[in-house]
């Protein structure tokens, strides 16, 4: 099964991109297929991911700053993953393992063939039951109209790991119609692309589980973490105070694993994003 990432322009997801690709072909060696989604133009994405020899993908996304509301502006990149399904590079893949790019392989991933979710599956996070502000979402998909109940409180799946069943996705366009709520919907919801998966898939998700999508600080990750989150805090994030109560449990473990992944002038790069936020 192919493991997905997507990016936009913000560089430090590039950084990130090579940390979590480096940590995917040690544990599975270098033949370990992975594919690179990449939603904008700069050359220097382009050859970062090149150089890297991770398969690219460029997409034009369909969800873009034309027709999603304002508020979703500052997060475009975020939406890449929910747009797989239309990838000519992925139209064999029955399945697909999109993973953000601010995670760490810690452990194989070879008990994921045996899942076949009817749609997707996804870990929850790490968090109370969440009450959303709407009782339900209408939207048109080719003229028709279609509503949407929110059954909850709910617990809410975190988008950072996604197995795609893609081939569900794209039988009778049903990503077209995904895609239509989203659009339709952008300007209400909460949690972005994450929000959009809970609500239209809502108890059609299959649970993951938690050890595919492991917070470093979770007790467990170390030794049994399978896909370490940095979830909150990203390896570099060790001043902001906001992320204090964040960088706790393995936190600096997995941060020096990480850093042990990087390239000299790399970690060069790593130091100034540190002391950046000292100042
Ligand atoms: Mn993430």
């Amino acid at each position: 099964m192919r493991v997905v990432f997507c990016l936009d322009d913000k560089p430090q997801y590039l950084l990130l991109l090579k940390g979590a690709v480096r940590s995917l072909r040690a544990v599975h060696g270098p033949s370990v297929e992975c594919l690179a989604v990449y939603g904008g133009s700069n050359p220097d994405v382009i050859a970062g991911i090149e150089s890297e020899n991770i398969a690219l993908a460029r997409h034009r996304p369909v969800l873009n700053q034309e027709n999603m509301a304002p508020c979703t502006h500052r997060v475009m990149g975020a939406f890449l993953k929910l747009e797989l399904a239309l990838l000519p590079e992925l139209a064999n893949d029955d399945y697909v393992l999109y993973c953000d790019t601010d995670v760490f392989f810690n452990r194989p991933l070879d008990a994921l063939t045996t899942i076949n979710p009817p749609y997707l599956a996804m870990a929850r996070e790490q968090t109370a039951v969440f009450y959303p502000a709407h009782e339900s979402f209408t939207y048109l998909h080719k003229n028709r109209e279609y509503t949407i109940p929110m059954p909850f409180p709910i617990w809410t799946y975190n988008s950072g790991v996604v197995l795609f069943n893609l081939k569900r996705l794209r039988t009778r366009d049903y990503i077209l119609n995904f895609l239509d709520f989203c659009r339709q919907v952008s300007d209400r919801i909460g949690n972005f692309d994450q929000s959009m998966l809970n609500y239209f898939f809502g108890k059609r998700i299959t649970k993951l589980d938690p050890l595919y999508n492991c917070p470093p600080y979770m007790p467990q990750s170390k030794e049994h973490g399978i896909i370490v989150h940095f979830h909150g805090p990203k390896p570099w994030d060790i001043y902001k105070p906001l992320w204090k109560d964040l960088r706790i449990g393995h936190f600096e473990y997995f941060r020096r694993r990480w850093l042990d992944l990087l390239h000299p002038e790399e970690l060069d790069l790593v130091r100034k994003m540190e002391e950046a936020q000292n100042k």
